[in-house]
Parts: structure tokens; C-alpha cells; sequence
């Protein structure tokens, strides 16, 4: 009768722990991560963007967080031709409340600025090139060698267990 309880105990607890394993896999395999613009310059002029973005990779899922006092400053996404002269356009996003997100929706080059005055030329410009969420880094297939490897422990433990 012990042996029996034992054995029902030891397979809820696989149960939790496969559910357990598998559920903080797959979220770590989802989550973006929220990337502060600037870092802790946050958006403000005479720091350079540029070699800031130059730094970093950007992925899919993830999301730009621009800091700064509303109203001092702005964000703009804008295409490259309006990057170049630092203008607009006429298809700009435009965003002003001092604690932007701006979430990275698809692949691809995306161009930010500031539209106030004169600070655009003045630094406050940058472009990313955004890269899907699969081939950002290295860490997916970690991740998926991790997953497998799971799976084949978790089909073991249930040959044995239940
Ligand atoms: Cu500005």
C-alpha cells in the first residue's frame, strides 16, 4: 500500500514538473525584451545615437523605450528618405508622452528622430535594422536543444512512472 502511494505522489510530481519545465521553456522561447533608447542617457541631445543602435541587436518581439521630459522632445518613425533630411513626411508615427513604446512588429530597417528644432541634426536620429525573431541569436537553438532534450526526458520518466 506505501509502495502504491509513493508511486501516485511520484507521478503527480512529474506531472507538475513536466507542466513546470515546459511552460517556462516555451515563455522564455516568446518574451521580448524592452530595450531603452539611449540606455540610461535615455532621449536627449549631444549623445550619439547612432553608434548607441550600432551596439545593439533588435529582434522581433522586442520593444523601444524612449524616456524623456514630454515636451523637451519627440519620436518620429519615419521612412529612410525622410531620415536623410530630417524631416517627416507624411507617413511618420509619431509619439510625444515622454514614455514611449514602441513595439518591433516586423523585420526590417526602421528610422527614428526628433522632430523638435534643430535636434534631429543635431544627434538625435538613429536607424535599426530589425531581424526576425528566429535568427537574432544564438540562444533559439540553445533553446530548442533544450526543448528536445525535455522531451526526451520527460517520455522517459513516463515509461518508467505512470
Ligand atoms: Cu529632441
Amino acid at each position: 500500500m506505501a509502495i502504491s502511494r509513493i508511486s501516485m505522489g511520484a507521478k503527480r510530481l512529474t506531472l507538475l514538473l513536466a507542466f513546470a519545465c515546459l511552460t517556462s521553456l516555451l515563455s522564455v522561447r516568446v518574451e521580448g525584451k524592452d530595450i531603452v533608447v539611449g540606455d540610461e542617457n535615455n532621449w536627449k541631445l549631444g549623445f550619439n545615437y547612432t553608434a548607441w543602435a550600432e551596439t545593439k541587436t533588435f529582434k522581433v518581439g522586442d520593444t523601444l523605450v524612449f524616456n524623456y521630459g514630454k515636451g523637451s522632445h519627440n519620436v518620429q518613425s519615419v521612412s529612410g528618405a525622410a531620415f536623410k533630411d530630417c524631416s517627416t513626411g507624411s507617413d511618420a508615427v509619431s509619439f510625444e508622452s515622454g514614455e514611449d513604446r514602441v513595439p518591433l512588429k516586423t523585420a526590417g530597417n526602421m528610422w527614428f528622430l526628433c522632430s523638435v528644432g534643430k535636434h534631429c541634426q543635431n544627434g538625435m536620429k538613429f536607424k535599426i535594422t530589425v531581424l526576425p525573431a528566429e535568427t537574432a541569436q544564438a540562444a533559439p537553438s540553445m533553446s530548442l536543444a533544450a526543448f528536445a532534450f525535455t522531451v526526451v526526458i520527460l517520455a522517459w520518466m513516463a515509461v518508467f512512472l505512470l
